[in-house]
């Protein structure tokens, strides 16, 4: 059953479900919407996903949304059936790449938002972004970078030694910064940070997702 995948192939959320189907190998076909156009709040597609928003999947007759919700269940299914495992084998493996999911959800994830919203969308929209939020997004990022880079001083991958959910669930938006001429140094003048991140957005499976905005 090939997996139907609703939402843009350059947009964030979307980004993060292509990153984690190609990763195991599980075949999907991309539906795109046109988030210009507000294709994604148009009745048809919230009944797929209520709060009009990409992406949304159809597996049969099973449909989710939210993308970590997404990629859990994925992986999930992945290693239950003897296929790659991206979430760990033990217990305590499995608690770790969860604790790495969350920090992302709760402490990355935001400000990066933030400031990717102040910086780039509305500007495209014809808005004046305001820099004093994201000097602040900066400098609260900086302090949860430096927790990243006493954790991958440790260990190759957020959740150990190998590469999970953990690491994936971070590609689409730390794409974002290093884009961003003015947000590059976050990264980049964190040593263990930037080699993990080397590491894994030279995977092949993030740089099909990349070849697929085009
Ligand atoms: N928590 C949701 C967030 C979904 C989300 O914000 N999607 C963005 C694209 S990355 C979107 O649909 N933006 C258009 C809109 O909000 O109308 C998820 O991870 O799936």
């Amino acid at each position: 059953m090939v997996v139907k995948v609703y939402g843009p192939a350059y947009a964030s959320c979307p980004q993060r479900v292509l990153a984690c189907l190609l990763e195991l190998g599980t075949d999907f076909e991309l539906i795109p919407l046109d988030l210009h156009s507000a294709e994604q709040k148009k009745p048809d597609f919230l009944l797929r996903q209520p709060f009009g928003q990409v992406p949304a999947i159809e597996d049969g007759n099973f449909r989710l949304f939210e993308s970590r919700a997404i990629i859990r269940y994925y992986a999930a299914k992945s290693a239950n059936e003897g296929g790659k495992n991206l979430i760990g084998n033990t217990l305590e493996e499995r608690a770790l790449v969860d604790q790495w999911l969350e920090i992302e959800v709760n402490n990355y994830n935001p400000l990066i938002y933030t400031m990717v919203l102040q910086l780039l969308i509305l500007p495209r929209m014809g808005l004046v972004g305001d820099l004093e939020l994201v000097r602040d997004c900066k400098g609260k990022l900086e302090k949860v970078l430096d927790v990243y880079e006493e954790r991958l001083s440790k260990s190759k991958y957020l959740g150990g030694d190998e590469f999970t959910l953990a690491d994936l669930t971070h590609l689409s938006n730390t794409r974002f910064l290093m884009e961003e001429g003015e947000m590059q140094y976050l990264i980049k003048e964190r040593k263990n940070v930037l080699s993990w991140w080397m590491d894994i957005s030279s995977r092949p499976s993030w740089k099909k997702v990349m070849n697929l905005q085009n």
